[in-house]
């Protein structure tokens, strides 16, 4: 197999396997053993994986409440995942994160949150420790469009761009923050608001491509790497509802044949053989991490108040 085949199938594999899980999510909902509220990425999966595959196993990613994609991409565990949306021990919090704040720091995902914007603050934290150690580590924060609204945001492009910290800048640029569209919300261009700040950037409008994302995250992960802060915006789209499981096109706040258009270009739509021959395997792996989840016991009360701020 060629090198650029074996990359695309180790791409695609991580890809399918996000996809799926969220399809388990969402046939195991209704059953309420899910004990959190779940923001699925489908259709935003190459971000994750694509950028994920760029970086090295000990650059740090701080993420946001829709990060199953940035668990799985950055090699977190399959049945602590699960047994942390079932509310469970055997989860990565013990149960006490739910999906919202997924972390796994054995393998670089710091942390994620349901405040938006909260965690840009923290990679720039890292992002300074690494610079101040004198070692070549990066930190990655990931965020939505509507996060740049938040003045934290630019707090911290100033920050980066005066004490050149080495941090990459990955906006998941889907276009809405819940409902509402970005032209309604914000005057700027992205690229053009970081130049401002002295900041390089990039967008990048194949959003739906992994090899693309990829070589992106390369090039941008190399400048942040010798202390250029990077502002990396990709354009993606989220498929299904702002929270929750459903599909909200009755709302009409958005057009299904905007969704459509993406999902011709999907590699895991359009590449059905791959999908065919890799899924069995990926279900396996999934139905042992839910069995481990079903497994676990639930928290007892004398956990209530432990491992808490
Ligand atoms: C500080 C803060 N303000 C408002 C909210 C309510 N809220 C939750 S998600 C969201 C939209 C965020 O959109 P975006 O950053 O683009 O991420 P996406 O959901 O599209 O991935 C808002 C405003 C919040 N959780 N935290």
């Amino acid at each position: 197999m060629s090198e650029d085949r074996e990359l695309y199938r180790r791409l695609f594999r991580t890809a399918l396997l996000i996809r799926l899980v969220e399809e388990r999510i969402i046939e195991l909902y209704p059953s309420d053993r899910i004990q959190s509220p779940v923001h699925l990425s489908i259709g935003q999966e190459a971000v994750a994986v694509g950028a994920c595959d760029a970086l090295r196993p000990d650059d740090l990613v701080f993420a946001t409440y829709r990060s199953h994609g940035f668990y799985i991409a950055k090699g977190g565990r399959l049945d602590r995942m699960f047994a942390e949306l079932y509310g469970r021990v055997g989860g990565v919090s013990k149960g006490k994160a739910g999906s919202m704040h997924l972390s796994a720091p054995e393998v670089g995902l710091m942390g994620s949150s349901a405040v938006v914007a909260s965690t840009i603050p923290h990679a720039i934290g890292a992002a300074l420790s690494f610079k101040r150690h004198g070692n070549s580590r990066i930190a990655v924060a990931v965020f939505g469009d509507g996060a740049t609204e938040e003045g934290v945001y630019h707090e911290s492009l100033n920050f980066a761009s005066l004490m050149k910290v080495p941090v990459l800048f990955l906006c998941e640029d889907n276009g809405l923050a819940v409902h509402s569209h970005r032209p309604v919300r914000q005057s700027y261009s992205l690229v053009k608001h970081a130049a401002a700040y002295g900041i390089a950037s990039r967008r990048l409008d194949e959003g739906w491509d992994m090899l693309a994302v990829r070589r992106a995250t390369l090039e941008a992960a190399a400048r942040a790497r010798a202390g250029e802060p990077f502002v990396l915006e990709i354009a993606t789209a989220r498929y299904k509802e702002h929270v929750g499981i459903g599909d909200d096109f009755h709302f009409g706040y958005r057009l299904e044949s905007d969704i459509d258009a993406w999902k011709k270009r999907d590699p895991l739509i359009a590449d059905k053989a791959l999908v065919e021959e890799l899924t069995p395997a990926i279900e396996r792996e999934i139905e042992q991490a839910v069995a481990f989840a079903e497994n676990s016991p639930s928290p007892s009360r004398a956990e209530l108040l432990t491992d808490i701020i």
